[in-house]
């Protein structure tokens, strides 16, 4: 195969490389310290796009996080644009003071490597593989809905004048190839065949061709593809999964935003609730004695309303301090009760549109490309299916009947009810 094109000056970095490159940055190599051939490195990239090295210097440590020209898991058969690095630097940049301490600080992004040298989060780990191991996080769920509720709100249209929301929207509209996987991958691809789909076979075959047939489940995944495509409601993450969280006992810190994008609000509150059930799903699978994880399983459900709760306290406040944008000014809904009517609205429709996105981050999950560990690491395949059959039967009822579901407890019901068949 010929090797892949590359811009001028691009080179995909390997440890030397690494080592070469930091100490050409000044500010990067004081603050590792020492000379750079006593820096050690490690390459622990476990998402599916990026090479990322931990290095270690006598004084500090920073990460660097590189785009390949092709998904890393798949190999030069699935060419990718550079480009995600730049967008993931640019979302940090967009966000600014607003969600500092919340995610790593970037230290250098250097353009023609797409690579950024940030913060290397120590000793935090993804919250995914935290959970898989059974840990409780207490602050995570209340951190990550005000996060997202920050995040969102002050790049809405209620924050930001429409000249400066829609130069941000031009900003990211140029995240086509990542917005591409998620159109294809999540909306698209459960629903028909591709040979990139997989689920756990034979045992979840008759679900895989059941969701191929499904009318009105395939109905509601393309309006909520369509609803991805077109409401350009804040900069969101894009891809807010447990694996996109990095956590302590106390300490939250959000992690891989390359999917950025102004997109809706409720496809970041989507993703997270859809990977905190999965996991809810998935503790039987995990356990080596019948009940081990049932204290995680109740613990993983009360995180469902409080995750909601915090966005939804988070949001409301932010509103009442009053909206300076050009979306339900203040200045107009001043004086009456039109302030709180319009809130209560909205609030419902994210409410909503979380539990669609929810349905169809999970669906792809399952039967898509790019799977969950939560399930992945349940060894045997008829515990596996169990496990995710049972994460289908909601999601389904995420995606075609959202508005049976009126508050988070509904939610956390309607997954105590799934959990028993
Ligand atoms: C080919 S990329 C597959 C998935 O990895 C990322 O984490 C996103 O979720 C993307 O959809
Ligand atoms: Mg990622």
């Amino acid at each position: 195969m010929p090797a892949m094109e590359t811009p001028e000056g691009y080179r995909p970095l390997d440890e030397a490389g690494v080592r070469e490159f930091l100490a050409g940055l000044p500010a990067i190599a004081s603050r590792l310290g020492g000379q750079s051939a006593g820096w050690t490195m490690s390459e622990v990239g476990d998402g599916n796009l990026n090479v990322v090295y931990l290095v270690d210097g006598p004084d500090g440590s920073v990460c660097v996080k590189q785009s390949l020209p092709y998904v890393r898991v798949a190999g030069e058969s699935w060419p990718l644009p550079l480009e995600r690095t730049f967008f993931e630097n640019a979302y940090y940049r967009h966000h600014g003071a607003a969600l500092a301490g919340l995610v790593p600080e970037v230290y250098h992004y250097e353009p023609a490597l797409f690579a950024i040298v940030m913060e290397r989060l120590s000793p935090h780990i993804i919250l995914r593989r935290g959970l898989i191991a059974g840990s409780i996080y207490p602050t995570m769920a209340q951190t990550i809905g005000a996060y997202v509720a920050r995040a969102s709100y002050g790049t809405s249209d209620l924050a930001l004048s429409l000249d400066d929301k829609f130069a941000g929207v031009a900003e990211f509209a140029a995240n086509n190839a990542l917005r591409r996987i998620t159109a294809e991958l999540i909306f698209t691809h459960p629903y028909r065949v591709t040979d990139r789909n997989r689920w756990t076979s034979p045992q979840l075959d008759d679900l895989a061709l059941a969701i191929r047939s499904d009318a009105e489940l395939k109905a509601a995944a393309a309006w909520r593809g369509h609803q991805f495509l077109t409401n350009a409601q804040a900069l969101i993450h894009g891809d807010l999964h447990t694996g996109s969280i990095m956590v302590t006992a106390d300490d939250t810190r959000v992690i891989d935003p390359e999917f950025a994008i102004y997109g809706p609000i409720g496809f970041d509150l989507g993703a997270l609730l859809a990977n905190l059930l999965m996991s809810y799903f998935s503790q039987p699978g995990h356990e080596t004695r019948a009940g081990e994880r049932r204290e995680q399983s109740e613990w993983l459900l009360a995180q469902v309303p409080v995750f909601w709760n915090a966005f939804a306290d988070t949001f409301t406040a932010l509103w009442k301090q009053g909206n300076s944008g050009d979306a339900y000014p203040a200045v107009m809904l001043a004086g009456d009760a039109s302030s709180d009517i319009a809130l209560e609205r909205l609030l419902a429709e994210l409410f909503d549109d979380m539990l669609g996105f929810a349905g169809a981050k999970t669906m792809r999950r399952i039967f898509g490309f790019a799977h969950n560990a939560d399930f992945e690491l349940i060894a045997d395949n008829d515990r596996r299916a169990a496990c995710e059959r049972r994460a289908v039967t909601l999601a389904r009822r995420f995606l075609v009947e959202p508005g049976s579901f009126r508050t988070a407890a509904d939610i956390v019901a309607a997954a105590r009810e799934a959990a028993q068949a």
